[in-house]
């Protein structure tokens, strides 16, 4: 999962993943811009962020960020209410990201940089003035590309809601070992569409946070609290209302993809962004801690990175085929890795893996994520 206030390990100090710390500066690399005044930059240091302007006009924007503290950083564009226009994570110290958000309407906005990524972050008023026509309709292929990625939305969204009622149903009968088979089974299906859940603040980390990263006072619930009972603590008297409650939210996020408006930088933002769920989460084994079914996750990560890549492709073909056939060779690979560790309809398990297959996982992933980060500024452009 991403949880916005997470205190995920940054990976400048897991052992073995050295080969990923380079992940978090691919973005940095002159990519195109349609803002004329060039990219709007932020400082980040452990205490300020700062924004070189506060106001910009509607449309594609396009943010730098240099993170000059000690800590590992995050930055995030809110509309009203904290709804997530756009987010960068996991930016080591030293390093430069670039962020493009399409903001197609005027209003109020804040700009905020996570050090240690965690709370409420450094938050700065961002005005957007102007406003043009939504670029998520002014041109056919990016309809296109929008509709088809909004139809996979569904068709996973729709499996969510009946899988996760499965396995609700099977932990409030007490049936443990069901429960469990059932439990990577129903993941995968929000696995491959989170990005979408992290359009919705606090939907994501009450559907999927990790224990390790909640915050002080906040209630663990969702599908690694029922994890940790299945695997570890056994189920407790209030497992059938955390089972509940997982599905009333489940629910919710049905409910409001349903009417949720991607544009296609969504679709670029969000296929990087499941490969950084894989790097920062599941190669490093910290999202499935108790049932260690990362490899699910991992694979259904992929599934959703490859299907917005997918829907994206008649524009990337026309725009940068060099860039797509690096990616479908970088896709393959990946891929291929996985088939290996198959294990009938599943996978192995994390504990099951070598220290070698994480490293080789671990190349293989950044080496996809480097093409992954430019697919933004080809669709901005
Ligand atoms: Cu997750």
């Amino acid at each position: 999962m991403t949880v916005p206030q997470s205190r995920r390990t940054p990976l400048t100090v897991l052992a073995g993943v050295g080969a990923l710390v380079a992940l978090a500066g691919c973005d940095s690399t002159g990519a195109a811009t349609d803002a004329a005044d060039g990219p709007i930059k932020i400082d980040a240091s452990d205490t300020s962020c700062t924004v070189s302007t506060t106001t910009a006009a509607a449309g594609n924007l396009t943010f730098e960020i240099a993170n000059k503290g000690t800590k590992v950083t995050e930055f995030y564009l809110y509309a009203e209410g904290d709804r997530i226009m756009g987010e960068v994570e996991n930016i080591a110290p030293g390093l430069n990201r670039r962020l493009i958000v399409e903001v197609p309407d005027a209003g109020k906005y804040q700009t905020a940089c996570k050090p240690g990524m965690a709370g409420n972050g450094i938050r700065g008023d961002f005005t957007v003035t102007g406003g043009v026509a939504r670029q998520n309709d002014t041109n056919a292929q990016k309809a296109e590309a929008t509709k088809s990625y909004a139809t996979y939305v569904a068709n996973n969204s729709a499996a969510l809601e009946t899988e996760t009622a499965k396995f609700v149903d099977a932990v409030k009968a007490g049936k443990v070992d069901e429960a469990k088979s059932e439990y990577a089974r129903t993941r995968v299906f929000y696995e491959r569409i989170e990005p979408v859940a992290e359009k919705f603040g606090d939907l994501d980390p009450a559907i999927d946070a990790r224990e390790a990263d909640l915050e002080p006072g906040q209630q663990f619930t969702g599908f690694h609290r029922l994890e940790k009972d299945l695997w570890r603590s056994g189920l407790q008297p209030d497992s059938p209302q955390i089972a509940d409650k997982l599905l009333t939210d489940v629910k919710d996020l049905v409910t409001k993809a349903k009417t949720l408006q991607l544009s296609a930088l969504d679709l670029a933002n969000g296929a990087k962004s499941l490969l950084d769920e894989v790097a920062t989460g599941k190669i490093t084994g910290e999202e499935e801690t108790f049932s260690h079914t990362d490899l699910w996750d991992f694979q259904s990560n992929l599934d959703g990175s490859k299907n917005a890549i997918v829907a994206l492709r008649p524009i990337l073909q026309a725009k940068d085929p060099a860039l797509v056939s690096t990616l479908d060779k970088e896709f393959a690979n990946v891929q291929a890795l996985l088939d290996k560790t198959r294990v009938g309809d599943g996978f192995k398990y994390y504990d099951q893996l070598s220290q070698d297959e994480i490293k080789t996982f671990a190349s293989a992933v950044d080496a996809l994520s480097e093409p992954l980060s430019k697919v933004a500024a080809v669709v901005a452009k």
